[in-house]
C-alpha cells in the first residue's frame, strides 16, 4: 500500500478545490469565482487499492501584505512542509505574471516530489505556452499534466503520477472517511459559499461565519445551530440581508438543503448578520479563523 499527502497549491482561483473535490469524489471545500474563496488547510482523502492520497487544499498564494493574507501564507507554508508531495496547479487560462512567478520560487524552494497540473484546459484562451516558459525559467522539474478539474479531464491520469510518486506506506485515515472537517467548520464554510455566490464586489472579502452556539435536538435527528454572518460595513450588512430579508434567507435555504445531505441528522440554521469592524486585525479571532 502506498500513502502520500499532497499539497495542492496555486494562485486565488487557479482551481484548487474544485480539482480536489472532483478527485475525492466529494463537495469538500467550497468554491467559488471570488479569488481567496479557502482560507484554511482542508484535507480531502482518496481511497483506492493502491493505497492512500490526502489531498491539502490551501489558500490560494496572494502577495499582499496585510495581516489577514499573512495567516493565510502561514497555512499555506505549513501544507508545504507537511506534504510528501506537491501538485502545483497553473490556470492556463490566465498569463502567469509576477505573482504567479513568485509561488513557482515557493514551490522550487519547497525541494518536494512534484506534479504541475496545467489546469483550466477546457477554456477557450487556454495557453500552455506562456506557463511552460515560466516552468523552464524556474527549473521546476515535476511531471506534468493538463487538466481540466471541472470537467475532470486526465484525473486517472494524475492519480497515477500521484500514485508513483507516493512511497510505501499506511493509510492516515480510515478508508471510509473523505474528509476531516468537524461540523461546526463545514456548517460555516457552506454557509460562507452560498454567501459569496450570493454577494458582489467587497462583501465575500468582508465575511466571516460565527457560530454561538449548536445543540443535537429531537433523540440526535436535528442539529440546531445559531450564528452570526459577520461583515465590516453597515452598508455590506445590508446587502446580505437584502429586501425584507430576502438575501439571508435564501443564504439559510441553501446552506441547510446542502447540509442536509451531508450529515446523517438534519440541521437548522438559525443566523443573523453582525456587523465586527475590524475583525481583520484581531489575531486571537484570526489565529482561530485562519487555520
Ligand atoms: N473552466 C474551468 N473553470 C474552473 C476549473 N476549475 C475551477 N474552475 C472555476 O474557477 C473558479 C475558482 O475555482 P476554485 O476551485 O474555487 O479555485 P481555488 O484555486 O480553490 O481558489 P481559492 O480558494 O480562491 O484560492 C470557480 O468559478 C470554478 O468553477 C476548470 O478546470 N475549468
Ligand atoms: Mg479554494
Amino acid at each position: 500500500m502506498k500513502s502520500a499527502f499532497v499539497a495542492l497549491t496555486g494562485r486565488p482561483s487557479a482551481g484548487k478545490s474544485t480539482l480536489m473535490n472532483t478527485l475525492c469524489g466529494h463537495k469538500i471545500s467550497i468554491v467559488s469565482p471570488v479569488p481567496q474563496t479557502t482560507r484554511n488547510k482542508v484535507r480531502g482523502i482518496y481511497n483506492d487499492r493502491r493505497g492512500q492520497l490526502v489531498f491539502l487544499d490551501t489558500p490560494g498564494y496572494f502577495s499582499g501584505e496585510k495581516k489577514f493574507n499573512s495567516y493565510m501564507h502561514d497555512v499555506l507554508s505549513g501544507a508545504l512542509s507537511e506534504a510528501d508531495i506537491l501538485l502545483y496547479l497553473i490556470d492556463l487560462s490566465r498569463p502567469p505574471g509576477q505573482e504567479e512567478e513568485l509561488l513557482a520560487g515557493l514551490v522550487k524552494k519547497a525541494k518536494k516530489p512534484l506534479v504541475i497540473g496545467l489546469n483550466k484546459s477546457d477554456l477557450p484562451g487556454a495557453d500552455a505556452a506562456a506557463a511552460n516558459a515560466m516552468i523552464d525559467k524556474f527549473g521546476l522539474t515535476g511531471e506534468k499534466i493538463v487538466l481540466s478539474g471541472l470537467s475532470g479531464t486526465n484525473s486517472g491520469l494524475l492519480l497515477d503520477k500521484l500514485f508513483a510518486a507516493a512511497e510505501e506506506g499506511e493509510p492516515f485515515y480510515p478508508g471510509e472517511y473523505y474528509t476531516d472537517q468537524d461540523p461546526a467548520f463545514r456548517i460555516s464554510e457552506i454557509i460562507r459559499e452560498k454567501a459569496i455566490l450570493k454577494t458582489r464586489q467587497e462583501v465575500p472579502h468582508a465575511l466571516y461565519i460565527e457560530i454561538a452556539d449548536m445543540e443535537m435536538r429531537e433523540e440526535g435527528k436535528r442539529l440546531w445551530v445559531r450564528g452570526f454572518l459577520c461583515v465590516q460595513r453597515e452598508s455590506q450588512k445590508g446587502i446580505l440581508i437584502g429586501r425584507g430579508g430576502a438575501v439571508i434567507k435564501a443564504i439559510v435555504q441553501e446552506a441547510q438543503a446542502e447540509l442536509n445531505g451531508i450529515f446523517p441528522y438534519a440541521v437548522q440554521l438559525d443566523f443573523r448578520v453582525r456587523v465586527r469592524p475590524k475583525w481583520k486585525n484581531n489575531d486571537s479571532l484570526l489565529k482561530h479563523l485562519i487555520r
